[in-house]
């Protein structure tokens, strides 16, 4: 399915090339399309459910998309060809509405848990300025998107939280355009998460739609970052759809002293260095973004952009070179404000702020890829991130559709992220079985994300095992761990294993001279359930966990952070327990609506204590 997505995206978006990758770029989105100027699609759509899939495959189940008549086609496109009888089975002017972004799982009751396929249509307004280009970019659609516009198919794509788009130029019609998608949020065997994981999987058109104009040339994408080992320096790398010769990319940063002017070379790809006034760099603690604008002839494009550096050196972690504990948490991509999947940039602030009011200086965005919005507001906040893609528990470590997919995945969020001075951390996967195919799975990854950006540390969310002999020590050995920069892991001492007063016999063993970062921790509590602190499920358990665990993790010599399991109470459809699960997964620091559990003052003392202590450093 994915090498059809990657063809037919490459045919429809013919133009986009770079000498090194000419096949990504000509298939990565163009970055910066919620800046740019364009029309946007959000609002109300209408949709059909579609559990059969009958607007797709035909009787003999055979895609409609592969029939040459066109009285084969499908009925749910919203044309109809002229020989067709007038037999027709659907209306999606008569059909219910639907928001767009969201998720369907919470606008309507009867979809809450539903998992298949619908077809969402949005009749829009679109024309595009003389001699503009237009394309159609969506933030994400899960899990796989099949597009068709005034009744001609798009294209299709892959994998629920990553942006994707198609050149819609010459397809534009006067008048009214029909805009048909097809979602469908099935759980695949040979998916990519598979079928098993612990969050809700909200289908849907879940983030914003736009179709963004552009010049005939146009700056594809861009990056921009130190050079290494200075701190007066830029290199700009940039892709130009369909250069010309006569034209030049210039690159303005009024702050630094930066404006001048380069040639891209024949395929429309440039790297240059420009020498800056001075820079400061971007911090926890000033998160200093600098205006940044890039024209290329009636192009134009503006950024805020921060620079730092990430290294580590021994069991430390630097921050511009110096050492910093990572006071994380993890979240993932539900909203507090609205208890749905979470989309906008008031989603972010308030994820975000609860982070700082936690004294957090970083984030792990869990599980996969989260919108834009929120490494945006994190660079802006001054939070350190951690992003991931949902490579998670038992993938297929054998298939290579399924590595093409993972790969395709962590390609499509670099792409997008990686003017981001906020991420510091690319994470390939989360509690990982090893064995031989999933090594070797794991570092191809790595390769790409070391290959598509240097500036960054690698990590992975790990596991460790028990000594058969000594069943306090625990074990934190993976072969994997010795091509990540950090040493992660997850733990539930007190929780999956035993109570928490276990946590003060525990001995680790993590022989890597790498800073250590615990990537989960944590147990379940509702809020407003109280009781004994030994009872499970009350604020007062949980509470005891996070006493009897910091210092538990104290002791881990080269320990430089940890990211908690988990900010707000999250939807899971592994936690059905009625009366204090409800198919919320309650280790939550915060209710989902927000409410404060006993334990966040716990973490929130911590913070405040580490965050005096390594200031001083
Ligand atoms: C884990 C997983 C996370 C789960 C969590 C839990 O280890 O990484 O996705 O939600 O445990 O609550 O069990």
């Amino acid at each position: 399915m994915l090498a059809t997505t990657l063809i037919i995206a490459q045919c429809l978006m013919a133009s986009t090339v770079s000498q090194a990758e000419p096949l990504l770029y000509s298939v990565l989105p163009i970055s910066n399309s919620l800046q740019r100027e364009g029309i946007s699609l959000n609002g109300e759509w209408k949709m059909l459910v579609d559990p059969y899939e009958n607007g797709y495959y035909n009787y003999r189940w055979e895609p409609f998309d592969q029939q040459e008549s066109p009285d084969r086609q499908s009925y749910f496109l919203d044309v109809k060809p002229a020989d067709r009888s007038d037999r027709i089975e659907y209306d999606f002017d008569k059909a219910e509405s639907i928001n767009v972004p969201g998720d369907w799982n919470t606008q309507h009751e009867k979809l809450y848990f539903y998992e298949g396929s619908v077809w969402y249509r949005k009749a829009f307004e679109c024309s595009p300025p003389e001699g503009m280009r237009a394309f159609l970019v969506f933030g994400s659609a899960n899990y796989e998107a099949h597009a068709y516009l005034n009744g001609k198919k798009l294209g299709s794509h892959v994998g629920g939280f990553t942006p994707f788009q198609f050149e819609i130029t010459d397809l534009l019609r006067e008048g009214t355009q029909s805009l048909v998608v097809k979602v469908d949020n099935k759980r695949l065997r040979e998916g990519v998460p598979t079928l098993n994981t612990d969050w809700w999987n909200y289908g849907g058109l879940t983030r914003d739609v736009r179709v963004v104009f552009v010049p005939q040339s146009f700056i594809h994408s861009f990056t921009l970052k130190l050079k290494p080992g200075s701190r007066d320096t830029v290199i700009l790398e940039a892709w130009i759809d369909n250069p010309s010769t006569d034209k030049q990319l210039k690159l303005v940063i009024p702050e630094m002293g930066i404006d001048q002017d380069f040639q891209a070379d024949e395929q429309g790809h440039i790297v240059v260095e420009a020498q800056a006034r001075r820079i400061y760099m971007w911090s926890t603690t000033s998160p200093k973004l600098y205006d940044v604008a890039l024209a290329y002839g009636d192009d134009h494009l503006t950024d805020q952009i921060g620079f730092r550096t990430i290294t580590t050196e021994g069991q430390d972690i630097l921050l511009n070179g110096r050492p910093v504990f990572l006071r994380g948490i993890s979240i993932h991509e539900e909203s507090p404000l609205t208890q749905a999947r979470a989309h906008s940039r008031e989603d972010a602030e308030a994820l975000l702020s609860a982070a700082k009011e936690l004294g957090c200086n970083m984030v792990r965005l869990a599980h996969y890829p989260h919108n834009e919005h929120m490494a945006r507001v994190a660079d802006e906040m001054g939070i350190m991130v951690w992003e991931e893609i949902p490579v998670y528990w038992t993938i297929q470590w054998d298939n290579p559709s399924t590595l093409e997919n993972a790969r395709n995945q962590l390609r499509e969020l670099i792409h997008r992220d990686r003017n981001r001075a906020s991420v510091i951390i690319w994470s390939m996967a989360n509690e990982t079985p090893v064995s031989e195919g999933r090594n070797a799975f794991l570092l191809k990854l790595v390769e790409d994300a070391r290959a598509m950006d240097s500036t960054r540390l690698i990590s992975a969310a790990m596991e460790y095992h028990r000594d058969p002999e000594n069943p306090q020590k625990l074990i934190v050995e993976d072969p994997f761990a010795d091509h990540t920069d950090i040493v992660s892991f997850n733990q539930y001492v007190g929780w999956y294993y035993g109570m928490p007063q276990d946590c003060a016999n525990i001995e680790w063993h993590i022989p890597y001279d790498k800073p250590v970062f615990i990537s989960e921790f944590g147990g379940g509590a509702k809020f407003g359930m109280h009781g004994d602190h030994l009872d499970r499920w009350t604020e007062e358990f949980q509470h005891e966990l996070y006493q009897q665990t910091l210092p538990m993790l104290g002791k881990i010599e080269g320990l430089r952070g940890m990211s908690p399991w988990i900010l707000f109470d999250f939807r899971s459809p592994r936690r059905p327990l009625p009366e204090v699960q409800d198919f919320y997964n309650r280790k939550g620091l915060l209710s989902e609506k927000g409410e404060k559990k006993l334990a966040w003052y716990v973490l929130k003392d911590y913070y405040t204590d580490t965050d005096r202590k390594w200031r001083n450093r």
